[in-house]
């Protein structure tokens, strides 16, 4: 890191403004750099998770660089590198395209990072990092049948209008689907959230959205698409894996673990937001999700895991890729409460009680645990 000793004159490179990645020391607070990072990428508020679609400005934001302003009159959308016909569309031919709307929850690969002991810095989630919207566009296969893709094509790669510097590489944010991924109908160029044009932070004009993946595979900004004959090893599909050390490559992260979230109960206290209760029947409910096997229970704790009761769970309305609601009855008693929630899907994949540790702090899916103070009556 530079300090300013009056040498202003001296040449700087990126690697040297640039931090490398880093755990943090045991009982070593947030760092203001995290505090930077978690006031411009905010989380959802848990007690959103009352609406089905999470209200605007209420879903979570993640934008690694800055929020590129677009000009939608001069932006237009390239599709090339391995296709018969390059493409260069504009908003309006988009939209003229057959579209369709997918409801689907999204969250971020790093959810519940901060959780983890020791905590690799970067943005420090607790288990904010969830919104769910209805996305609606024209399915990516469409666009890219259009264009042609050759027979030996591979990677389609998706790129960003941001632009930043990252562990000391510079560069526009980028992300790859394989070409099976990418021709899943399911897979859409989304313009509208929620009915609406697309907000800036949440990709304006176009954005990829892949319903069921952590949210770093939906490339906001979106102006390219270029479909390759080799695997893309780019810097952001680099970072996006589960490993124990940073000189392994580790395991590429895909779809979204199996999550629970509760509501928390009650009022909370200003500082700490502690939860405070009184004596009777408290409505315990929440939301869970998959975007591996769907979610077939959920499971309640008022003692921190020590005993489960099972959660009244809705179908999920014919919405695959969205949260559903969860609810159980329980009677508070006074005195100190752990409440925890889990779900487990139809393939048997049940959440952790205990986060389980990776370098980058991804997929952290342990329980959700909120404790609970119940008031003398
Ligand atoms: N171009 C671009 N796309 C991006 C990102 C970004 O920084 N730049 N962040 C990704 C990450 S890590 C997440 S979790 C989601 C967040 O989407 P949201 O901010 O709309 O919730 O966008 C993804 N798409
Ligand atoms: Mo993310």
């Amino acid at each position: 890191m530079r300090t300013w000793d009056g040498r202003y004159s001296q040449p700087v490179r990126l690697d040297e403004i640039s931090t490398p990645s880093r755990v943090a020391d045991a009982g070593e607070g947030v760092s203001q750099p995290e505090l930077g990072l978690a006031a411009r990428n905010h989380g959802m508020p848990l007690e959103a998770m009352r609406y089905d679609l999470t209200p605007p400005g209420l879903h979570y934001l993640l934008i690694h660089y800055d929020i590129p302003f677009v000009d939608a009159d001069a932006w237009s959308l390239r599709i090339d590198g391995l296709v018969d016909r390059p493409l260069t569309i504009d908003l309006a031919a988009l939209k003229a395209m057959p579209a369709t709307t997918v409801r689907s929850t999204m969250e971020c690969a790093g959810n519940g990072r901060a959780r983890l002991e020791p905590r690799p810095v970067s943005q420090p989630w607790l288990v904010e990092a969830v919104g769910t919207a209805e996305w609606t566009g024209v399915p990516l296969r469409d666009v890219l049948l259009a264009a042609g893709v050759r027979p030996d094509a591979v990677d389609v790669v998706f790129t960003g209008a941001d632009h930043g510097v990252e562990r000391g590489v510079e560069q526009d944010y980028q992300r790859k689907l394989t070409l099976a991924e990418a021709l899943d109908p399911e897979v859409l160029l989304a313009y509208e959230m929620n009915g609406a044009p697309l907000a800036p932070q949440h990709g304006f004009p176009l954005r990829l959205l892949v319903p069921g993946w952590y949210g770093m595979t939906n490339v906001k900004w979106l102006r390219r698409v270029e479909v390759l004959d080799h695997e893309f090893t780019g810097f952001q599909q680099k970072a996006y894996v589960v490993r124990q050390s940073s000189d392994e490559a580790g395991v590429p992260i895909t779809r979204i673990a199996p999550r629970a979230l509760v509501i928390p109960p009650g009022f909370p206290d200003f500082m700490t937001r502690g939860r405070v209760v009184r004596p009777g029947p408290v409505l315990l409910e929440g939301r869970a999700w998959s975007g591996r096997a769907p979610v077939a229970r959920v499971e309640v704790s008022v003692d921190g895991g020590a005993t489960w009761a099972a959660a009244t769970l809705a179908d999920d309305g014919g919405h695959r890729w969205a949260w559903r609601r969860w609810s159980h009855s329980w009677l508070a008693t006074p005195g100190e409460h752990l409440v925890t929630a889990r779900a487990t899907t139809t393939d048997g994949e049940v959440q952790p009680v205990d986060a389980p540790w990776n370098r980058g702090g991804f997929v952290n899916n342990a329980a959700h645990q909120i404790p609970v103070t119940c008031l003398e009556d």
